[in-house]
Order: C-alpha cells, then sequence, then structure tokens
C-alpha cells in the first residue's frame, strides 16, 4: 500500500470510532492487505491521535488467551497502542453511545518500572515491572459486525477502545502470576471465570512477546508505561446500566459501569 492509502485508511477507521458507526473491514477492499499494512495502518492511526494532543501511556497485547482466539477466529497475538484518552478510573463511568457494540474483557495489567531496551525472558520479565494490577479492557471493533481478519484487527489498534486500572499496584514477587483466579461479574452475574496461565501460560510471557514484536520496529516498552497482558476469557457484550466488576485473586477489585 502507499503511504496515502494507509493515511486513508487510518482516517476510515478513525472516522468509523468518533461517530460510532461500523465500517467494512479493510480486506475486503483490499483482499492483500499484510499485517506489515495492518501495523503501518495502526501506527499512522496513533500518530494522528498524538498529533491532536493524546499521549501514548503504553501498549496491550490482545489474542494471547485461547478463549480470545476462538471468540474472534483469529489466531495470532497482536499487540496495540494506548492513549491517555482511553483510561477510564476505577469506578468510572462509560457512554455506551460513544461505541458501536463495546464488549468487556478480563485482563491483568503490568505497570512498567525501566525502559525494556533488550529481548528478555519471561524470568527476567519480573524485574522490568513495578507493580500489577486487575484491569477491565473495553474493545470496540470499529468493523460490522465484530467480524474481522488479522490484518484488518491490527488496522484497527486490536480493537482498542477504554480500559480501567485497579487502584492497588502489587509488587510482583508477591504474586504467583501463573495462578490469579479472576472472576469477572456483569450486574452480579458471573459472566468470565478463569486462570492467569490462560495468558500464553503465563502473562510475562505477553510482555516478553511484545518487547519482541517492537524490537523488530525498533521501539521499546518504557519506564511507566502500562502493559495490558490480554484477556483470559471471552469478551462479553455491554449494554446501558450493567456494573462490570472484576476479582482478581491478590490483585483487588476494578469495575466501572455503563451509561
Ligand atoms: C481483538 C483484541 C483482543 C485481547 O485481550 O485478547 C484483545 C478483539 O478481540 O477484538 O484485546
Ligand atoms: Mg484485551
Amino acid at each position: 500500500m502507499t503511504q496515502e492509502e494507509i493515511v486513508q485508511a487510518a482516517e476510515r477507521l478513525a472516522d468509523a470510532a468518533r461517530n460510532a458507526t461500523a465500517v467494512e473491514m479493510l480486506t475486503i477492499s483490499t483482499p492483500g492487505l499484510s499485517v506489515e499494512d495492518g501495523y503501518r495502518i495502526q501506527r499512522a492511526s496513533i500518530a494522528r491521535r498524538l498529533g491532536r494532543g493524546e499521549t501514548l501511556v503504553g501498549m496491550k497485547m490482545g489474542l494471547t488467551s485461547r478463549a480470545k482466539m476462538e471468540q474472534v477466529g483469529v489466531f495470532e497475538p497482536i499487540y496495540g497502542h494506548l492513549t491517555d484518552v482511553m483510561r477510564c478510573q476505577n469506578n468510572g463511568i462509560i457512554a455506551r453511545s460513544d461505541h458501536i457494540h463495546p464488549r468487556v474483557e478480563p485482563e491483568i495489567a503490568f505497570v512498567i518500572s525501566r525502559d525494556i531496551d533488550r529481548p528478555i525472558q519471561a524470568n527476567e520479565a519480573i524485574g522490568y515491572i513495578d507493580g500489577v494490577t486487575a484491569a477491565l479492557e473495553i474493545i470496540d471493533s470499529r468493523y460490522r459486525d465484530f467480524q474481522f481478519a488479522l490484518a484488518d484487527v491490527v488496522a484497527d489498534n486490536a480493537s482498542s477502545a477504554r480500559f480501567v486500572l485497579g487502584e492497588t499496584l502489587t509488587r510482583p514477587h508477591r504474586l504467583n502470576l501463573e495462578q490469579i483466579t479472576m472472576l469477572m461479574t456483569i450486574n452480579g452475574a458471573v459472566m468470565g471465570q478463569g486462570v492467569s496461565s490462560a495468558i500464553l501460560g503465563n502473562p510475562l510471557e505477553s510482555l516478553v512477546a511484545l518487547v519482541s514484536a517492537l524490537a523488530e520496529q525498533g521501539e521499546v516498552v518504557k519506564a511507566g508505561q502500562i502493559v495490558l497482558a490480554g484477556a483470559t476469557t471471552a469478551a462479553v457484550h455491554l449494554n446501558p446500566g450493567d456494573h462490570v466488576c472484576l476479582d482478581a485473586e491478590g490483585l483487588g477489585v476494578t469495575e466501572f459501569s455503563v451509561s
């Protein structure tokens, strides 16, 4: 794709998000769209957002659990960018009307303590993490019927819409990161129940994969950034009035409501 086509695709997705109206997936008009071009579109759309005054606050991994891969039929982990505008305070309110067909999913988030400027293994990753918290991610594919191929979802910044972090940061060495049980309820009903090992065997592996994918672009995960490791269970549709609560063992409770 030419740079002009990349920017056009980024604008199309940005308009879809702004108007909360779904668009046709890019691979229909561009069947050969590569994952590489998908990431070029993602970066062009993030550059636009940063140009409008948003700040980059972190990164997210997606499709890092079997349940998530099966739900969307894409079997490759991906990453996306998180900006300050996507962050919602714990116990805050998310407007249903700002979104097309929002879904929520239970996640683990890391706050990075120092730049990760070299390849790492999972057992070293802990040395780069200030704290761990329970997170809820609100995803909202800009594509019709929440359907896409790998390159489409990459271009669409991995469906990122909003995220909510818990208020307490727990030191990683105090946790068994493979064994955190996670319970997501909506209006009191259990909607997702899982263990953190569902995320690539250990959510630290998700950070390792992110570091290595960014290294291909000459980029690094930076001190102070938030990293979402990916959902343990399938995402659940959100409706106006919903109250969503995630209780992750040892990490506390994260919650929000939908207006
Ligand atoms: C893609 C984003 C996946 C996760 O945690 O697996 C994701 C999607 O499901 O639309 O954020
Ligand atoms: Mg997610």
